[in-house]
């Protein structure tokens, strides 16, 4: 009889694959190691398209086969900085010798710009220190040196929460309104972006570290601390805040862009240096967070925006950006509260095959349709799957991949989409889709890459690990 039931059972698999795939000799689906295979490969081909058309720049414009620098010509080296680890993550050596070759020959800071504080940091300074600690070659270190020491002067505002501007060469701060189009949102003179103040502990932590030098991570200590005891008694943070007069300067609350990586320092810098006073502001924004600005409804549990004061709902909206919050979720141990999180996202991915900017999840309606290659929602799926086991987010990250390529593949590399109604494109590939993008889907795949719970990913996916 138990020999019959097995017998059945096992022509029941047969037939189901057979419906499910209406024939009987489909293919297998691809085995994860030929998965992380693929996504080395498309890493190879976006790399030769910056190669050939953008050697030495900033980042890659693929459509025009062109360059684009973010200070005029004057190029940060902002993708091959942020690229290089994900080269050495990758086993890409070749690619990772001539990328660090280009970067120790010409990459300088002696320049009279007036960089983004914020971006500078997470991408470069990160990159520097990350690929460091894989090489162990000084003279990275010493390039992160010095770039960190041309940008300390940010800090040296009345309050100690630095300035957005800071040029490398002169010191001199600035705020915001020098450039909005490059903010690309009207914020207020010297009004700051919360997460520019908050997110700097990790970087100038780590470098403080690495050179004995504490000066590198008293101020943006100080900065965190700063900004957390201007919370309101709701728990909340606002979006922008004068750096002169401490000030706030937009009451709205939320986890997306302008103060994401905010929450996300908080709980990292208690990983990383094991520091408690960061561990309680965590503890205690998350609470904030949970109780203002989720939102547990029939559509699923979303996190939209409300005033930072009063605690009352502004905005339904959620998008690209805050898609980073379940892996923050899931890194505290609320594996619950991730698991939700990160189904809704893949809701909002799966409505038009690829996620727009912003949502709006009570309409069910895309507020800003753009798709800038992010990583946030890849980023969430890793962490879940790290923690879980479950296969679900394995089938998530092959998703995620399979549109990548359908939609944002070009000749030359890949492109961010104007729209993810229509999948036009626009004529960029920024560098945190090498530095963040693929290095989470190439985890995915390839765990045993990296020691997830050796390291610290710092906001644009760069390794940091305790060495000292
Ligand atoms: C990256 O530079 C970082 O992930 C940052 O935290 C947010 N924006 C981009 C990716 O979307």
């Amino acid at each position: 009889m138990r020999n019959t039931i097995c017998g059945l059972l096992v022509l029941v698999v047969i037939l189901g694959a057979v419906g499910a795939t209406g024939r009987a000799s489909a293919p297998r689906p691809p085995h994860r190691a030929a998965l992380a295979l693929r996504v080395r490969e498309e890493f190879v081909h976006a790399w030769k398209g910056y190669e050939r058309y953008a050697w030495g720049h900033d980042e890659l414009r693929p459509l025009t086969q062109t360059a684009r620098d973010w200070y005029g010509e004057q190029s940060l080296l902002m993708t091959p900085v942020d690229a290089l680890d994900t080269m050495l993550l990758m086993g890409l050596t070749a690619e990772a010798e001539k990328a660090k070759a280009l970067i120790l020959e010409r990459l300088s800071f002696d320049k009279d710009i007036s960089v983004k504080n914020f971006e500078i940091t997470i991408r470069v300074l990160g990159g520097l220190l990350s690929s460091y600690q894989l090489t162990h070659d000084r003279r990275l270190l010493d390039l992160a040196e010095d770039l960190g020491t041309r940008l300390l002067p940010a800090f040296d505002s009345p309050t100690g929460m630095p300035y957005m501007y800071v040029n490398l060469k002169t010191g001199q701060t600035s705020g915001a309104k020098s450039n909005p189009a490059e903010i690309g949102t009207l914020i207020l003179e010297f009004g700051t972006l919360a997460r520019e103040i908050g997110t700097l502990i990790l970087e100038f932590g780590t470098l403080a570290r690495l050179t004995n030098k504490e000066v590198f991570s008293e101020k943006p200590k100080r900065a965190l601390g700063e900004l957390t005891r201007r919370r309101a008694k709701t728990g909340l943070v606002g979006e922008e805040i004068d750096v002169e007069t401490g000030k706030w300067t937009s009451r709205t609350s939320h986890i997306g862009g302008g103060i994401d990586s905010y929450y996300e320092y908080l709980l990292k810098c208690e990983k990383l240096f094991g520091d408690k006073e960061c561990g309680a502001w965590w503890r205690e924004s998350a609470r904030a967070v949970n109780k203002y600005l989720a939102d547990d409804g029939p559509n699923g549990l979303w996190y939209g925006e409300s005033d930072m004061v009063s605690g009352r709902r502004t905005s339904t909206t959620y998008g690209a950006l805050h898609a980073f919050f379940p892996a923050v979720l899931a890194l505290s141990g609320d594996l619950g509260r991730a698991r939700r999180l990160q189904d809704s996202g893949f809701q909002m991915w799966t409505a038009n095959g690829i996620e727009p900017e912003v949502f709006d999840y009570r309409l069910r309606r895309i507020v800003s349709p753009g798709y800038q290659l992010r990583p946030e929602i890849i980023e969430s799926a890793y962490y879940l799957l790290h923690y879980t086991k479950d296969p679900r987010y394995l089938a998530m990250g092959r998703r995620f991949f399979e549109d990548l390529v359908r939609h944002c593949r070009t000749e030359d590399g890949y492109a961010t989409l104007k729209s993810v109604v229509t999948h036009e494109k626009k004529d960029l590939m920024p560098s945190y889709f090498l530095a963040e993008t693929l290095k989470y889907l190439y985890l995915i795949f390839s765990p045993d890459a990296i020691d997830f719970d050796g390291v610290v990913f710092n906001t644009e996916a760069h390794p940091l690990r305790r060495t000292w």
